[in-house]
């Protein structure tokens, strides 16, 4: 089939203006997010080179204009005349637009960022690049600027020549990254660990050369994603001490998997198709839970750990307290569902499942203690799944006889379309019966919650399905959970979190946030949940009122109106202080408010997890030096 698409059809030779004309259609967007995935694109060609054996060291330096510098140590991209195009091949790749996928004569490009599309599409979006080669001891160099050749490349020295290698350096075009310019180090790095994680023996080092002092850091991973799940588990127990590695090809595919169980009730597993994370999964996701789910209730049988008249072991019981990397290398990917994010060829799960399943019988095997303690823990989710099934259909059955399956603490909004309500799920009695007073009827719903939620990262199904503020927060929502998730139920197009402006507050936002996280997820993905942010003062002077929701607004006010003693200042220690009208003007009403909308990067999920992990686990020590490390961004959540 890909012999009816030639080479020549797949090099477009489209000009590089189309790509400033629409750059979302190339690069996603021209947020942050845009601005950042220039760099990997860059980053992805030399993982490329890594990915064919030519290259160990890919170097990346934040330079003090927020231009970006990418070297690696491969073959250097060749300098020699296409014959197609009549030019050196480097500006063939720095000028001529590709669809991704293949360059012409033969080699494929196995690696892609999220659109696959290349260095040309960071140089048309570039207010200037420049690349430099070294090979055979003489340098080259080209510089564009805006996408455009600025002089034919020429030879311009001499390198060692044991020497070779490609050095980019690209500033993005403000212009076109209207938003921001500013590269974020901790964006750049957290992508980078992860791109270093996903191919063994590839040392990637970041530098960021904007401050007095650099900030560097390295990724060297020997194990590749083994020590991807290690880095993971970090802050759990894990159940055993081995991490699973399986590695094959089949069908063309390349599959690499890690696996390790920890203590927790919660699964982390996550997908990677040419080094890019499939969050919706797809066909090797597939696979690979079909082979363990198989090759685990096979095992616990032939062993008698499973008697006859035993049910067999759900994929769920077996994936408790599991976290796994799959990682497949496909030359031709196809992406499918709404966001093109799920793997769609069928042969990537025939070879998942075939090199887990072989590779996994024989482990298991081989180990049996460590097979055994698995299968305790799977035992043991299955009876809890059990029990959280009988108490559902207990709420179930109670709510068919009982009508409105709303709790009773919610005081509902009148207006029944979504898209018109919100929910305010508030902490402590005293402030729900302010917000109830102070509410606009139509639109605000009200959820008080009693003290601090259970938390969900140490609590087993049954435990979940039982506690009420949970139901509450369940049952309001409308969705459900988990694979009974429906979004088209969902009651509210805005959830919103108040919780008082103290550590407790932001603990107790924390609580909510995790639930939410691991329960319904799309929640967060598509941008339905919020921080309501009160104020932490409020002044008083000559019969008017000003609110600040920080220090730097307070001094600010201040400021304005002179400091003097008729000034009368009150900090806000909890919504509980506030009357429901304050509260109404503060917080509440809609064109005063400020709320925070809860956002998460799907390219880099697993680190979201592992900040849930790290935040909510019983895991003291790496809980402080998270906090320590994440100043930030737990000053952002104490609101
Ligand atoms: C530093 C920033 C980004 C790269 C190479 C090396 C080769 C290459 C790149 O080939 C495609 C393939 C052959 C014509 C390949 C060198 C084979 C032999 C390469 C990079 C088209 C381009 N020698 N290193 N591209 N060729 N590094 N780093 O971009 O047929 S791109």
């Amino acid at each position: 089939m890909s012999e009816e698409y030639g080479a020549d059809q797949i090099q477009i030779l489209e000009g590089l203006e189309a790509v400033r004309k629409r750059p979302g259609m190339y690069i996603g967007s021209t947020s942050s997010r845009g601005l950042h995935h220039l760099v990997y694109e860059i980053v992805d060609n030399a993982v490329d080179e890594a990915l064919a054996g030519a290259c160990d060291h890919i170097d990346v330096v934040i330079n003090p204009d927020n231009s970006v510098t990418v070297t690696d140590n491969g073959r250097g991209i060749p300098v020699g005349i296409n014959h197609k195009a009549g030019i050196p091949a480097v500006e063939v790749v720095f000028t001529i637009l590709h669809a991704g996928g293949k360059f012409g004569g033969g080699g494929y490009k196995v690696s892609g960022g999220l659109h696959g599309v290349g260095a040309s599409v960071v140089n048309a979006l570039s207010d200037w690049l420049e690349v430099e080669i070294c090979q055979e001891g003489r340098v080259y160099r080209q510089r564009y600027e805006r996408g455009h050749v600025c002089y034919p490349l020429k030879e311009i020295g001499t390198c060692d020549p044991k020497k070779t290698g490609t050095k980019v350096t690209f500033k993005p075009d403000a212009t076109i990254f209207t938003e921001t310019t500013v590269y974020e180090f901790d964006v750049l790095k957290t992508r980078l660990r992860e791109m270093a994680f996903l191919t063994k023996g590839l040392c990637i080092t970041l530098t960021d050369d904007r401050e007095e002092t650099p900030r560097v850091k390295s990724f060297c991973y020997e194990g590749g994603i083994k020590e991807f799940v290690t880095y993971l588990n970090g802050s759990k127990v894990p159940l055993y001490d081995k991490v699973m590695y399986f590695e094959g090809t089949k069908n063309k595919v390349y599959v690499e998997v890690a696996l390790q169980h920890n203590d927790s009730y919660n699964e982390s597993v996550f997908s990677f198709v040419n080094n890019i994370n499939t969050p919706e999964g797809g066909m090797h996701l597939v696979g690979f839970r079909n082979a363990i789910t198989k090759t685990f209730n096979d095992y616990a049988r032939s062993n008698k750990l499973l008697k006859d008249n035993e049910q067999n072991l759900t994929g769920d019981d077996i994936r408790e307290g599991l976290t796994a990397i799959i990682s497949v290398k496909i030359e031709d990917p196809q992406f499918e569902g709404q966001t093109k994010q799920k793997l769609g060829n069928s042969e990537a799960r025939g070879a998942v499942d075939s090199i887990v399943s072989e590779q996994l019988t024989y482990f298991l095997e081989q180990n049996p203690a460590i097979a055994k303690t698995i299968l305790e823990k799977s035992i043991l989710a299955q009876r809890a799944r059990e029990a959280a099934r009988k108490a559902r259909e207990l709420t179930r059955r109670k709510t068919a006889l009982e009508g409105s399956a709303l709790p009773g603490k919610l005081a509902d909004c009148s207006d029944k379309d979504p898209k018109n309500c919100e929910i305010y799920i508030v902490e402590g009695d005293s402030a729900g019966g302010s917000a109830k007073k102070a509410r606009s009827r139509a639109t605000q719903a009200i959820l008080p919650l009693r003290g601090k939620i259970l938390n969900v990262e140490k609590a087993r199904l049954d435990k979940i399905f039982s506690n009420a503020e949970i139901k509450a927060m369940i049952t309001a929502f409308g969705t459900g959970i988990h694979e009974d998730f429906d979004i088209t139920k969902l009651r509210y197009h805005k959830i919103v979190i108040m919780t008082d402006a103290d550590v407790d507050g932001a603990h107790i936002a924390t609580l909510m946030l995790t639930f939410i996280y691991r329960f319904m997820p799309e929640l967060i993905k598509q941008g339905y949940v919020y921080l309501a942010k009160p104020p932490l003062y409020k002044l008083e002077k000559n019969k008017k009122i000003w609110y600040a929701y920080s220090d730097e607004e307070l001094s600010a006010i201040l400021e304005e109106v002179g400091r003097d003693q008729n000034n009368k200042i009150q900090r806000y220690k909890g919504l509980g202080e506030m009357d429901a009208e304050q509260l109404w003007e503060t917080t509440m009403d809609p064109s005063r408010r400020i709320l925070m909308k809860v956002t998460m990067d799907e390219e880099t999920e697993s680190e979201v997890d592992l900040t849930f992990t790290t935040l909510m686990g019983d895991q003291v020590e790496p809980r402080r030096k998270f906090i320590e490390e994440n100043a930030r961004f737990v000053k952002n959540l104490d609101i």
